[in-house]
């Protein structure tokens, strides 16, 4: 009987280029171990990291660094050895490294935001994105206290609702609250997208490729294509640009499937 070697390795995906962002190594819901499999079964002449491969605001909070979070690095360093031509655009959550720019560490560059030419000679942008975060934009501390918010306004919700019953007033709801906090966000993303897009139409380019808002996209706004990576945390998206220039976003949990029953496959075959 036949042995079919590569069965062992899987199938391997060729893309021109591949962007991922909003990894949060440092952080406990970063999915290393998923983005190692991605990497093991994925190649590209270009990796772009668009921002937030490093959650230095976690790190400083409280340090977590477990073993695959090595790994991580040490496979980009080894794809970046190895010929695949990797870029690392700084981000928010590691803008300690803005300061640096532009420099080169080890075979991987290091900058802010720069643009990639796609196989059919579309020009985009690729940048991370806090910059069109209002949020971010005027109170950076704000975002910071995000995680803490929660807490607070449980406690808040019982203190306000101890006053409100002093003064004969009825419960203020925060569930209710929140539930419009939601629908603020859906509309939110929505002006973000819109915001980024219109960024490409000043700057007279075909898209924008950025993350930070962890919800991987690929629309056209007013001409302007936007595309957004997604992340590592919760979606596991990459974007990919084919060998004929096609972009793409794709879902590791998906493209996984396809690779375990190649597997099968070749299994049946010998
Ligand atoms: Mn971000």
């Amino acid at each position: 009987m036949k042995q079919i070697k590569s069965s062992a390795e899987g199938k391997i995906l060729t893309f021109k280029s591949i962007f991922i962002s909003d990894v949060h190594l440092g952080t406990v819901g970063c999915q290393a171990n998923k983005l190692l499999e991605f990497y093991k079964h994925t190649r590209s002449e270009n990796l772009y990291l668009v921002g937030d491969i490093f959650d230095i605001w976690a790190l400083k909070k409280s340090f977590f660094w477990p073993q695959e979070h090595n790994d991580v690095i040490q496979k980009t360093l080894r794809k970046a050895r190895h010929g695949t031509k990797v870029k690392y655009i700084t981000g928010n959550h590691d803008e300690i490294f803005r300061k640096f720019v532009p420099i080169n560490f080890g075979d991987v560059e290091l900058i802010n935001k720069c643009i990639h030419e796609t196989v059919d000679k579309k020009k985009y942008v690729v940048i991370h994105g806090d910059q069109w975060d209002g949020v971010m934009k005027y109170a950076p501390w704000l975002s910071k206290v995000g995680a803490i918010a929660y807490n607070f306004l449980l406690r808040l919700n019982n203190l306000v609702n101890f006053i409100r019953n002093i003064f004969g007033k009825e419960k203020w709801s925060l569930a209710k609250f929140l539930k419009n906090k939601v629908k603020n966000a859906v509309k939110y993303i929505g002006d973000y997208e819109k915001t980024v897009s219109s960024y490409g139409k000043k700057k007279n380019v075909d898209g924008i490729i950025c993350g930070h808002i962890h919800k991987a996209s690929n629309q056209n706004f007013d001409g302007v294509n936007y595309l957004n990576c997604g992340d590592w945390v919760e979606n596991c998206t990459a974007l990919v640009e084919h060998l004929d220039g096609k972009m793409e976003i794709i879902k590791w949990d998906e493209i996984r499937q396809e690779i375990v029953n190649y597997r099968t496959q070749l299994k049946e075959v010998v």
